[in-house]
This record gives C-alpha cells, sequence and structure tokens, in this order.
C-alpha cells in the first residue's frame, strides 16, 4: 500500500469538479458527476470514464489520481492493502464502529462460519465464544436472536473481560462493541478500556454509502486505537461505495465484504479485482 496519501478533508464538492472532456461523439458524455432531474437518481453511465465514476462514488480527487494507471484494480492494489481477517484461535477479537453499522450482524456471520468449521472438525476445533459488551438496552437480546441456531457459547460482559477468566484455549472469541461516535473523546477512550480489559485486536465494521470524509475521520480514529483492519457492510444496499475506499485509505487493511442481510450470505473475502467490479458496475 502506498502510504503517502493524505486526505484532504475539504475537497471540493463532487457537483462543483469539472473534468476535462473530449469532444462529444454520439451518444453525449454524461457529466462526471451526473445531475439527477428533481424525483429522478443520478447513475454512473457506460460512456463515463474510471475516473468520472470514482468521483460519482465522492472518491476525493487526490485519491482517483493516486489510483491511475495501467488498471483499476491495480490502482486499488497500490492504495489500499487487502487481506485475510486477521482471526486467530485464543485471541479475542473486538469489532467496533458506529452504531448501525453492522457489527453485530458482521460478527454473526463469522460466528456463524467459524461454528461450522468447528462442526465439521469431529471436535479437533472448538466452537466460537462471543462476548457481548454492547450494554444499550435490547441489544444483547438482539445479538442472541440473530445468533439462535449456531453452534457458540454467548456471554455478556458489558464492560469487557480479562482473558484468564474465560475458557478461551483453541477457540475464535468474537466480541460485540457498543456503536460509538468518534468525535466523542469519552466514547472512545470507553472502548479502548473494554479493548485492553479484553486483550483484543480491534476492527472497524464501516458500511458502504456514507460519507466518505466522516468514513475517512471513523478510520482515522481507530487506526489511531489501534485498529489494523477493516470490514465493509451493506455492500449491496448502497451505490455509491466511497466511503469503502477512503477508510480503507487511511491505513486499515480491508478484509471481507459484507453483501446481505441474512447471516448465512453475503460475505465475501475482498480483492482488488472485486472492488473494482463493484465500483464499476451498480448491485443489480
Ligand atoms: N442488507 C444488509 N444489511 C445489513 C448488512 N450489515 C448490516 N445490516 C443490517 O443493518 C442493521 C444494523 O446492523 P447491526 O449489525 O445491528 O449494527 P450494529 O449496531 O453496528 O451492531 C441490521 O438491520 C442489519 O441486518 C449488510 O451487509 N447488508
Ligand atoms: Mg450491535
Amino acid at each position: 500500500m502506498n502510504s503517502s496519501f493524505s486526505y484532504h478533508t475539504h475537497y471540493p464538492h463532487p457537483a462543483s469538479t469539472t473534468v476535462a472532456k473530449t469532444q462529444p461523439a454520439s451518444p453525449p458524455p454524461q457529466p462526471a458527476t451526473p445531475q439527477a432531474e428533481a424525483g429522478e437518481v443520478a447513475l454512473p453511465s457506460n460512456s463515463l470514464s474510471i475516473p468520472d465514476i470514482l468521483a460519482w462514488h465522492s472518491i476525493p480527487q487526490d485519491l482517483i489520481n493516486a489510483m491511475a494507471g495501467s488498471s483499476l484494480a491495480a490502482g486499488l492494489e497500490r492504495m489500499i492493502t487487502f487481506s485475510p481477517f486477521p482471526l486467530l484461535p485464543g485471541i479475542p477479537m473486538a469489532l467496533g464502529g458506529a452504531s448501525g453499522s453492522g457489527k453485530s450482524l458482521t460478527l454473526a456471520k463469522l460466528a456463524a462460519r467459524y461454528a461450522r468449521q468447528a462442526r465439521q472438525s469431529n471436535g479437533r476445533i472448538r466452537r466460537p465464544l462471543v462476548l457481548a459488551c454492547d450494554s444499550t438496552p435490547g441489544s444483547y437480546i438482539k445479538l442472541a436472536s440473530i445468533l439462535r441456531g449456531c453452534d457458540i457459547d454467548l456471554i455478556k460482559a458489558y464492560g469487557g473481560l480479562s482473558p484468564d477468566l474465560i475458557d478461551g484455549y483453541n477457540r475464535i472469541i468474537l466480541v460485540d462493541l457498543p456503536g460509538l461516535c468518534v468525535y466523542s473523546p469519552t466514547a472512545m477512550a470507553e472502548m479502548k478500556e473494554v479493548v485492553e480489559r479484553t486483550r483484543a485486536s480491534l476492527s472497524l465494521v464501516i458500511p458502504a454509502g456514507m460519507d466518505p470524509e466522516e468514513s475517512t475521520d471513523i478510520a482515522a480514529a481507530f487506526h489511531q486505537c489501534g485498529a489494523k483492519s477493516m470490514i465493509a457492510s451493506r455492500m449491496e444496499q448502497s451505490g455509491r461505495i466511497g466511503s469503502i475506499i477512503t477508510a480503507a485509505a487511511c491505513g486499515l487493511a480491508l478484509t471481507y465484504g459484507s453483501y446481505s442481510g441474512s447471516i448465512n450470505e453475503g460475505f465475501t473475502q475482498l480483492t482488488p479485482t472485486i472492488l473494482a467490479r463493484r465500483l464499476l458496475v451498480l448491485p443489480g
């Protein structure tokens, strides 16, 4: 990954971005950021260049420039680290992010996947353990209901839990954190405390369709808190996915993409090719 990219928070609004164009052939090219008539949705058209489409996704111009080259996949690979999700037996992994970003569903997708592996391993791998650290009213019940039917152990651990107090040997341990606002130093300090008490690694869950400036702030704050990886959620629910690109460009390794609200579907390891295709083709 190229770490020289710097995100300018106050990049010009996409609508005011001018892109040099050749003389129109037939049919005429669309503007870089298509303007919708009242009541219509502006979609990227096939006549747009790759930089125009990236601008449609609200990716800032300096990042678009940094990705220019032989192919979009190669540009993505240059600016973003793609890696497997860094989950190891015995080392808790906490999933953090804003409220509603998809932390609990993503955790459930991971838990379900490892529970299946454990079932098929004839006792070689133990079933996953989930620590519910979100004490927001209703959140434990919601998590328990998403995980119903999965062969996992779920325990309440509001405030975090020392791994010395749990039987975590040779099992995947996932930590469901409360949602937080990264602009609140108190909320960030509280999250750090829970993560430290649990001796967990930290990963960010961030949804597509967010404002890329906000996603940059969130990713930078998590990076500073020690997060090394991220999972992209709601990939099939949004057109514009620039928030995923700008977050990953802050130095978080991009791992899974979540494409479905169902626990057993739509969870894919992202690669430069898959991400390039998703940028160029809207979900059908
Ligand atoms: N369609 C779809 N829905 C998602 C995805 N990720 C999360 N959701 C939904 O988004 C809502 C919030 O997710 P949740 O995991 O509860 O968010 P949390 O507050 O961060 O724990 C729920 O209704 C989820 O089913 C996704 O990738 N696709
Ligand atoms: Mg949750």
